[in-house]
């Protein structure tokens, strides 16, 4: 019985050794020694058989056995959980192999049209400057000369955050700010978001961006202006852009004029998008108009400057052929993908 015991413990034994892969062996191992009609099983059942001597002796090794091949189950199961995960690793899984393309972000076409005309002017030596969108109405209006019965003044017009507190409608209160602080020569740009209660249409936006540019020296004049009005448009635009000059007004500014570009779509022929005209308006200039100097604190006997501005999203919707505002807002990113 003794050696028949140990025969059997070196059959499993060999036999649980032997399994190399199948799960499902492990199984049929344990319940061929020690499930219910297992042979291990059957030896302790007849226990009751034997003499209490033999039985000692027996039930001590029936159940070190039992528990011997229990114990090598179990190694095995865990040598097989090994054995299984590194061949997935090596089947289903090339680290070697490069990831998944994320999809990449692109510039918004107004931060992108921004970046060129910041490259533009600071080529041409203007230095780019920033200030707050909450305004008083004594830097939004006041400093540039626009008196309180001015339409722009009107409650139609500007936001009111509180009384004096008004949203900018347009950047120049930030070059009162810079002429306050700085003495001439002095040749900054202003870009930055503005607001204007305007009916929202297709070239028309409660928010929007403007760039105003401001030149103050010794004797600087309008043909400087008209210079640097050429060089900017040509750069942003083409080489073989003709830009024209037209009498208008502006409050800040004195002689005022709108600066128009020939229609780059039609090339002057007329167009819906230049209204027939064959030029585009896209900036109003000007001479900085003397009683702006003096809110400054600057000499206006000794000192002479012009300034400039314009919509961005103007410049933007003509160079990339947009033809409603409201999409640059909305975030669409079939719009967006496109620049
Ligand atoms: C424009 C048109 C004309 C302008 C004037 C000034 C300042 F501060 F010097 F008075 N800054 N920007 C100006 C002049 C802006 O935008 C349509």
């Amino acid at each position: 019985m003794e050696k028949e015991l140990e025969k059997l413990r070196e059959t499993a034994k060999k036999e649980i050794a032997q399994i190399k892969e199948k799960k499902e062996d492990l199984e049929l191992i344990r319940i061929k020694y020690l499930g219910r009609k297992g042979l291990v099983t059957k030896i302790l059942r007849i226990m009751k058989q034997l003499s209490p001597q033999e039985r000692k002796i027996i039930g001590k090794l029936a159940n070190e056995i039992k528990e011997e091949i229990d114990l090598l189950l179990s190694l095995k199961q865990e040598e097989l959980k090994r054995l299984i995960n590194k061949n997935d690793l090596k089947d289903d899984l090339d680290i070697t192999l490069p990831g998944k393309p994320l999809a990449r972000g692109k510039l918004h076409p107004l931060t992108k049209i921004l970046e060129e005309i910041k490259v533009i002017f600071e080529k041409l030596n203007f230095d780019i400057v920033e200030g707050p969108e909450v305004e008083t109405e004594y830097y939004n209006f006041e400093a540039l000369n626009t008196p309180p019965d001015h339409p722009a003044r009107d409650m139609q017009a500007t936001f009111y955050i509180s009384d004096g507190i008004v949203l900018r409608t347009q950047t120049s209160p930030v070059q009162i700010r810079v002429m306050e602080k700085n003495r001439p020569p002095l040749r900054i740009i202003a870009p930055g978001r503005c607001y204007r209660s305007d009916a929202i249409d297709a070239s028309h936006s409660p928010v929007f961006h403007q760039v105003e540019g401001l030149v103050v020296g010794k004797e600087i004049t309008f043909r400087h202006l008209k210079s640097i009005m050429k060089i900017f448009f040509r750069q942003l635009f083409g080489e073989d852009i003709e830009i024209r000059l037209t009498p208008s007004f502006f409050p800040f500014t004195e002689p005022s004029a709108e600066v128009s570009v020939c229609c780059v779509l039609c090339k002057g022929k007329g167009c819906s998008v230049c209204q027939q005209t064959g030029w585009l308006e896209l900036f109003g200039a000007g001479m900085v108009d003397p009683n702006v100097f003096k809110a400054v604190g600057y000499d206006p006997e000794e000192w002479t400057g012009f300034a400039f501005g314009g919509g961005i999203e103007r410049l933007a919707m003509i160079k990339y052929g947009i033809t409603d505002i409201r999409l640059f807002y909305e975030n669409d990113l079939r719009f967006l993908k496109q620049f």
